[in-house]
């Protein structure tokens, strides 16, 4: 297992690359560059980062949101030409020393929480949080807008500016776009860009949907194992792999998170894991939660170790932490809590570790 961190840039982050190099056990990044979807990434601005991280002292082997655009989800006569600006940032990703690309298939939105600094009563910090009533009285629009409000003027991931400003007419496109259209469209996605994954030496790794069920109607077709079987089916290749996001996944209590673990682990489909906890606060309401086990309801012991049987040399993440000790950031990614969960998880690791070399 290779423990890792996301950090924005040091243009957006508010982390030092110091910061992160000095979390235990802490080896790289899951690193990107802030560009809309659909944009070649230019290679002299991918180098640039890659001296910085690596002169931090920290590896730069996994990449995140690559954004697949619009168009090609909606499978849009447009799409080729995308297409192959993903194709030439594959390319350029995997001849600087680049093993995973994380990125979704999420119809306009990305993650999505009703607030994103929910205070959590037993402490005082505050944390991400969804309740589907909330939705109910917001319209798409109006949820959007709260939500770059909350954000401190951050941009949240998935949520770019230029998006957003089309969001109308795009929400209007996908009217016609069912669930199995939208694979059709994902495979021809895959169909052109797994065989330069694999000359490349990359791996691409879809995040499931969060929350992990259909909103808004749009179609989502990530949440799920068996919809996880549909996607390493559209093209079977050792290059079309899945982020196990076991927040994402968690946030439906019918996922069995540690059991998807070992069944993808086992078939080989796993690049990259995203780690945290969620905590169930009824039907389709949920907040994030501290790593640890019994501070929300996944077992986080049960997920390291489906991991070191089936995927151990797997990247991983702490994924969003609480904001705790008064920190100021990013939602989600502030300091403090994601370097206590990297901890935490070390700590099971090393346990788990030790006791398979005992038997
Ligand atoms: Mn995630």
């Amino acid at each position: 297992m290779k423990m890792t961190f996301r950090w924005y840039g040091s243009q957006s982050d508010p982390i030092p690359l110091r910061y992160v190099k000095q979390i235990p056990g802490m080896t790289g990044l899951m690193g990107l560059l802030d560009k809309p979807a659909g944009v070649d990434w230019p290679e002299d601005e991918f180098l640039a980062l890659k001296k910085e991280v690596n002169d931090a002292g920290l590896a730069l082997e996994v990449i995140e949101s690559v954004n697949v655009h619009e168009d090609i989800k909606l499978g849009l006569s447009t799409r080729d030409e995308y297409i192959d600006h993903y194709i030439s940032t594959v390319q350029m990703l995997g001849r600087n020393g680049v093993k995973v690309i994380v990125y979704n298939f999420m119809p306009v939105f990305d993650w999505l929480r009703t607030d994103l600094a929910r205070v959590i009563p037993e402490d005082g910090s505050n944390s991400l949080y969804f309740d589907e009533k909330d939705l109910g009285e917001m319209g798409p629009l109006e949820i959007v807008h709260r939500t770059a409000e909350d954000s401190r003027g951050f941009t949240l991931p998935g949520w770019e500016p230029e998006r957003l400003a089309l969001l109308e007419t795009t929400l209007r496109q996908y009217e016609s776009v069912g669930p199995d259209d939208l694979r059709k469209n994902y495979q021809y996605f895959l169909d052109a860009v797994i065989p330069v994954c694999e000359e490349a030496g990359v791996r691409m790794a879809c995040h499931p949907d969060d929350p992990a069920w259909p909103i808004f109607g749009l179609p989502r077709i990530a949440h799920s194992q068996e919809d996880y079987d549909k996607i390493v089916r559209l093209h079977d290749s050792p290059a079309n792999t899945l982020c196990l996001c076991t927040g994402s996944l968690g946030s439906n209590p019918e996922n069995d998170v540690p059991g998807m673990i070992r069944h993808f682990g086992e078939m080989d489909r796993i690049g990259a894991m995203h780690v945290r906890n969620v905590k169930y606060l009824g039907y389709r309401h949920f907040r994030e939660a501290a790593h640890l086990s019994k501070d929300g309801d996944l077992d986080m012991y049960a997920i390291m170790k489906a991991i070191c049987d089936t995927c151990p040399d797997t990247y991983i993440r702490p994924d969003h932490g609480r904001m705790i000790w008064d920190e100021k950031g990013r939602p989600g990614y502030g300091l403090y809590d994601r370097a206590l969960g990297a901890a935490y998880l070390n700590g099971l690791w090393e346990a788990i570790e030790r006791e398979e070399q005992g038997k």
